[in-house]
């Protein structure tokens, strides 16, 4: 056999260099439907028991101000899914109707195999599109034997995928599970329900009879789920039936990560966990998240994997729309330019002073508000009102400040933050109107 040439030998040495280049690292993303940021025991809630997102807690940072922007329908869990899957916020989303790039695409671009258990039809299409494997929820009349088995199907078809996965691990692997759970209707198994007593279960601190400020959105659908007065039996009843989802999903949640460590890609594989949005659930009179405090805009953010720091919680700000690039950046993919979030590594790194400086939020053109520090201003445009929140001392919102003369200099000033927050992302809603509408309202309004 005669020698290779030169050109043919350097062609073997690259070939070989390549094939013995390490994969990149998979990535594990779920999304869980409208779970408030306080329903993960291990972020301070004793009454509710996950001991897999405790344990994933305990694996990494976990971000404790992380928010969805909100979004310009009723059904915000659509922004928020498309905001995280395109980087972007609901603002560019709706203007930019073109496909753009998107997290799947992204990571095809990369080498890697990209799999998605998904609602159907709650994301930007071409987003959705882009997946290389996409399950799908069993449509209602097929999935009666999974009744009372949240997050069933999701773990179920993802061990699918990683088992079919395991035949071939030449390429890395990104996953997105966006489940429904425990989005309503909130079935759980009785065995479940069990481990719950209503009566025990603590009411949240700003539990309110019903909303007295006209938000704009007080008989949306969410907000339809149960009567008025919200009553505190009521309130129980549905925090024991979302608390018991919430477990059952925690456990299929443990069985995904059990599946990736006994595949031994434990140590090359993130997860990131989070909530497309929180939920009222009895808060302020609420029961939906069509409305910009933070039990409904919050979301627990966890990220973990080789190299992330363990057991450590931070307080800088982040946008969901903020995973996508860093996800990019722990697998080593220059993020697209298109993209508005940013990279959450640095923080991820414990570089300080590198996070986002104020948080704004904004819903239809009902509702906007803008946070800095410790200081939130909730501006509701149509009936020319606002509040003002020190999340340190009232993280419960329950202090409504903006009409003491000692914090009048600090509305103006974060007024004027509304309006450059405003214009930096492209937000054309009015914050005040000439004929607003009444702003308060009682019981009866309820009744119409
Ligand atoms: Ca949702």
């Amino acid at each position: 056999m005669p020698s290779p040439t030169r050109r043919q030998f350097t062609a073997l040495v690259s070939a070989s260099l390549l094939a013995a280049q390490p994969r990149k690292a998979n990535i594990v993303f779920i999304l869980t439907d409208d779970q408030r940021f306080d329903t993960i025991r291990a972020l301070g809630n004793p009454a509710i028991r996950t001991p897999n997102l405790d344990a994933l807690v305990r694996a990494g940072v976990t971000f404790r101000n992380a928010y969805c922007m909100g979004g310009h329908v009723g059904a915000v869990c659509l922004p928020s899914r498309t905001m995280i899957q395109r980087g972007v916020s609901w603002f560019t989303a709706v203007r930019e109707q073109k496909p753009q790039p998107n997290l799947a695409s992204t990571f095809n671009d990369s080498g890697y195999v990209t799999y998605q258990f998904t609602k159907k039809g709650n994301t930007d299409h071409p987003a959705q599109r882009s997946y290389q494997f996409t399950d799908y929820p069993l449509p209602d009349d097929q999935a009666d034997r999974l009744s009372g088995q949240p997050g069933r199907q999701m773990a179920d078809r993802a061990i699918d995928f990683l088992e079919r996965w395991k035949t071939d691990k030449s390429k890395p692997f990104l996953m997105y599970l966006a489940g429904g759970s425990p989005h309503d209707p909130r079935v759980a198994a009785p065995e479940a329900l069990a481990r719950y007593d209503a009566a025990k279960i603590p009411l949240p601190p700003n539990f309110q009879p019903w909303h007295k400020l006209n938000n704009g959105e007080l008989k949306v659908r969410d907000e339809t789920l149960a009567p008025w007065p919200r009553t505190p039996e009521e309130i129980r009843k549905q925090l024991r039936d979302y608390y018991a989802v919430i477990t059952q999903m925690d456990e299929q949640i443990g069985r995904i990560v059990k599946t990736v460590k006994d595949l031994g890609e434990e140590g090359n594989t993130y997860f990131a966990f989070t909530s497309d949005q929180g939920l009222a659930m009895g808060s302020h009179g609420l029961m939906g998240k069509q409305n910009l405090y933070d039990h409904s805009m919050r979301a627990g953010l966890i990220l973990a994997g080789p190299g992330i720091p363990k057991n450590r919680q931070v307080d800088d700000f982040a946008y969901l729309f903020d995973i996508y690039p860093t996800l990019c950046e722990l697998a080593g993919i220059a993020p697209p330019s298109t993209l508005e979030g940013r990279s959450l590594a640095p923080i991820l790194r414990g570089q300080r002073g590198k996070g986002r400086d104020a948080i704004f939020l904004g819903y239809r053109d009902l509702q906007r508000a803008v946070r800095q520090g410790r200081w939130k201003l909730i501006v509701y445009p149509k009936i020319n009102r606002q509040q003002l929140f020190d999340l340190q001392r009232d993280p419960d919102e329950i202090h409504d400040l903006s009409a003491h003369p000692e914090h009048a200099t600090r509305v103006r000033e974060l007024r004027a933050l509304m309006a450059q927050q405003q214009k930096q992302w492209g937000d054309q809603a009015a914050l005040e109107s000439a004929q607003p509408a009444p702003a308060e309202v009682d019981l009866s309004y309820f009744a119409k």
